[in-house]
């Protein structure tokens, strides 16, 4: 029952600039809590490799901030998410996993542009989430980037939706990545009218929360998998907004929506998209902990650490034989 040992490469993406609240920028710090998730990890046996947290301070060139744009931050976004781009594909050559701890969701713009360069075949994408996140720069009403992350990277989206990336030269550098057919939705629950008629309208696979209720989130993730991912020959990329669990779970977020996955659930997830040896990285986003109560934040920082440690391998049987102890010791 011991995971097989493998390096992990652990990026903080400190970023809020893809929504308006203050706090996702801490969502690394929580999550990392004083050493606590990579003393976890290493327990199971992995070595780490921490790449720090990227701040937005930390970026070489900042672009002059515009004047009025349909993505807010757009200037700062486009140069946060090509260096995040770098980031993780660094990340993913040195590694065997990658661990990106977020940050609002829209730096999986760059996260999944640095995971899609870095492979051969097509790289299948698990977004787990209450929300669709497909708004376009002309649909969105918030002009919140979070909220855009899957027209931005799709090709679907330059070639059959009107979508133009007019006055976002921020921006221009993102070719897209994804192919909407290796795209898998879990958890969705609040979605926009504009963004159902283009999940409609593309044809993009996605389990809501009905089919969780229908079929059960084992089938739900057995079938998502093999249908964008049907040989495993595929890389897979799984993007957790912690919105999609119940707001019991997870509290300390923006956007909490009720009715959603339950921790067990999403850890089941993570435990058998891990359990394909596929599973490149994991990026875990829109936690907040300036959001609710110092219990809320702890409750939403635990589930975090539990859906990373079963993406790592981790056996909820029990404790396993590590490195530090042969099994002669027992
Ligand atoms: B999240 C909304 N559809 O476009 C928009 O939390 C919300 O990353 C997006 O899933 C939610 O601003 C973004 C209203
Ligand atoms: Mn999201
Ligand atoms: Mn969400
Ligand atoms: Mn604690």
């Amino acid at each position: 029952m011991e995971p097989s040992p493998m390096t992990v490469g652990i990026i903080g993406a400190a970023f809020r600039g893809g929504q308006r609240r203050v706090g996702t920028d801490h969502g690394p710090h929580a999550i990392r809590h004083g050493g606590f998730l990579e003393a976890a990890i290493r327990a199971l046996g992995h070595e780490i490799k921490d790449y720090g947290d990227l701040r937005v301070e930390d970026l070489q060139n900042i672009q002059p901030k515009l004047a009025k744009t349909r993505i807010n931050n757009v200037h700062i976004i486009g140069s946060y998410m090509k260096e995040m781009s770098q980031r993780v594909q660094q990340s993913l050559r040195e590694n065997k996993l990658t661990i990106v701890l977020g940050g609002d969701h829209s730096i999986a713009v760059g996260t999944v542009h640095g995971h899609a360069t870095t492979v051969v075949d097509d790289l299948a994408v698990v977004y787990v989430d209450a929300h669709a996140d497909i708004n376009t720069p002309m649909t969105s009403h918030t002009g919140n980037a979070h909220g855009m992350p899957v027209s931005l990277l799709c090709g679907e989206f330059r070639k059959y939706i009107d979508f133009q990336l007019d006055g976002l030269e921020p921006l221009a550098w993102l070719e897209p990545v994804i192919s909407c057919k290796d795209l898998a939705y879990i958890g969705l629950r609040d979605v926009e009218p504009w963004e159902r008629v283009a999940l409609n309208h593309l044809g993009i696979l996605e389990y809501n929360m009905q089919s969780i209720d229908d079929i059960g989130v084992k089938e739900v993730i057995r079938q998502a998998l093999m249908r964008i991912n049907p040989e495993l020959r595929s890389h897979i990329h799984l993007s957790i907004d912690v919105d999609a669990m119940c707001p019991e779970f997870a509290p300390s977020t923006g956007l909490p929506v009720a009715g959603g996955l339950t921790l067990r659930e999403v850890i089941q997830i993570a435990e058998v998209t891990a359990a394909t040896g596929r599973l490149r990285l994991i990026e875990i986003v829109e936690l907040n902990p300036k959001v609710g109560s110092s219990d809320d934040v702890h409750k939403t920082v635990e589930a975090a650490q539990a859906i990373i440690l079963a993406a790592c391998g981790h056996y909820r049987g029990g404790l396993y034989l590590n490195s530090t102890y042969g099994v002669d010791d027992y």
